[in-house]
Order: structure tokens, then C-alpha cells, then sequence
């Protein structure tokens, strides 16, 4: 069985990871209940066993850095803004929702908490994420953008275009590719010769790290590393 490492890890820092991720999923196991039960209406899908990598990075964010979602955000809107209560108002098409309820489960935004915005086409947030990261660096700022995506949207053109100016540019962009290997009912060995994503970041040129998305303990820490060295603009670097 794999054991997470949790040194260096304070207790308080350990019990709000957990603390975060169970929010998530019992919010969300009360959304798919809802759906069940026909008093949520529009689609949702739901990010369960995906809690971990948005809490561990959300750590390491502020409002003023800008999260770009997908289809499936109800964790990362949850990790970034702690409003459960915003979630569940849109997801049941109330005005007191994030969106004011006319955009249901699939477009969240909260600004004001570094929430950018989510939608349901595989892969649009991906440039608009790249578009937050330039105009982060034309005012020298020190936020970074954080474009999370599934493997279905590294089959999108728009990604190689947005990696290729990404690194051209150097923009303080995280990408994020949480590869579940499915996109809808397809295995990623069904539609890619490989199971891995990260041959698109090396194509460009972009710096990457594969990790256990999981591992709570293990994204906690390395994700500092990554966010601060983004924040510095030292970790895009080209590789030689
Ligand atoms: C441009 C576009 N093409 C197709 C779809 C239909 N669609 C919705 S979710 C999905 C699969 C996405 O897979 P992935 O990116 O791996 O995300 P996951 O669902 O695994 O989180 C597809 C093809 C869409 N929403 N947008
Ligand atoms: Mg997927």
C-alpha cells in the first residue's frame, strides 16, 4: 500500500487539507443526491477523487492569482473560495449562486477570491488562463494563473497553441493537466499512443512535473516549490 510522506507537514496544515478535500466530497455526494432526486436540473459532473491537487494548490494562492476551470469545478471552485454555499445556490439555478444562477454547475466564477471562471468546452480556459498570465506580467505583478485541464484537452489544438506563446512569452502560467485516462466513455490508450501527458509540455519546451494526484502530502510541497519559483518566473524556464 502507498504511503503518504507527510514530513515537514504541520498538523494544522495536514487537518485543512483533509478538512478541505471532505468538504468537497460531501458537498459534492449532496449535489449528486440532488441530481437523483431531480431538484438540481442542469448537468453536473462531479470531481470526486480529484479533491487533492486543487486543495494542496489553492494553499499556495491568493485572490489576486486567477484559477481558470472546466466541465468539472466544483473542486477547484470549492479549494479557492470556500463557498459552499455559492456552489449549491447555482448548481440549483438561484440568484443568490455564484453565477446568480444562470450558469449552473459548469460556469463558476468568484473574482474576488482568484476564481477566474469555468466552462464546459474541453479546453477554452486554457488560453484565457495564458491571457490572465500576460497581462499579469505587463503590470508586473507578482500573481500567477493556473489553468486546470482533464487529458481529453491536451486532443484540443488550442492547448498547443496556448503552450507554444506560453513559453515563446514566459507567462506565469501553472498548467494543470489532471489525467483521470478517460475523456467521457474513451481510455486515454484509445485515443493517445501514450499514457502520459507530459510528452505536450516537453514539446514546447515547458518545465513539468508528474505527480500522484492523490497525494495530498506530496502536491502540498512540491507545488510550493512550483508556485513560487512561477511567481519568480524561474520555473517556465526552456529546458536545454
Ligand atoms: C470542445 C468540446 N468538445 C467536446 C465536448 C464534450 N465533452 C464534454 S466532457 C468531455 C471529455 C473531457 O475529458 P477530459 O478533458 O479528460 O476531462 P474529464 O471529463 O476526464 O475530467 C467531452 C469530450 C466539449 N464539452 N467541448
Ligand atoms: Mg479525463
Amino acid at each position: 500500500m502507498h504511503c503518504s510522506d507527510i514530513s515537514g507537514l504541520s498538523s494544522d496544515t495536514l487537518f485543512r487539507l483533509l478538512h478541505k478535500m471532505l468538504i468537497i466530497r460531501e458537498t459534492e455526494e449532496w449535489i449528486a443526491q440532488k441530481v437523483g432526486s431531480g431538484d438540481i436540473k442542469c448537468p453536473c459532473h462531479l470531481a470526486v477523487g480529484q479533491e487533492a491537487a486543487p486543495v494542496a494548490l489553492s494553499e499556495h494562492l491568493t485572490e489576486s492569482d486567477r484559477v481558470y476551470g472546466t466541465h468539472r469545478s466544483h473542486n477547484h471552485y470549492l479549494a479557492m473560495t470556500d463557498d459552499v454555499e455559492g456552489l449549491i445556490s447555482e448548481t440549483l439555478g438561484k440568484e443568490s449562486g455564484c453565477s446568480k444562477g444562470m450558469g449552473g454547475s459548469q460556469h463558476l466564477i468568484k473574482e474576488s477570491k482568484g476564481f477566474g471562471g469555468s466552462v464546459p468546452i474541453v479546453g477554452a480556459t486554457i488560453p484565457i488562463a495564458a491571457g490572465a498570465a500576460l497581462a499579469m506580467k505587463m503590470r508586473n505583478m507578482s500573481s500567477i494563473a493556473v489553468a486546470f485541464f482533464g487529458d481529453g484537452a491536451t486532443e484540443e489544438g488550442v492547448i498547443h497553441e496556448t503552450f507554444n506563446m506560453a513559453a515563446k512569452m514566459q507567462l506565469p502560467v501553472c498548467f494543470v493537466c489532471e489525467n483521470n485516462l478517460f475523456a467521457s466513455h474513451l481510455h486515454i490508450l484509445q485515443r493517445q499512443p501514450a499514457s502520459s501527458t507530459v510528452r505536450f509540455a516537453r514539446a514546447h519546451n515547458i518545465n513539468y512535473i508528474q505527480l500522484d494526484g492523490n497525494d495530498v502530502a506530496l502536491l502540498y510541497r512540491k507545488l510550493k516549490l512550483i508556485v513560487g519559483k512561477i511567481r519568480k518566473n524561474a520555473f517556465l524556464t526552456l529546458l536545454k
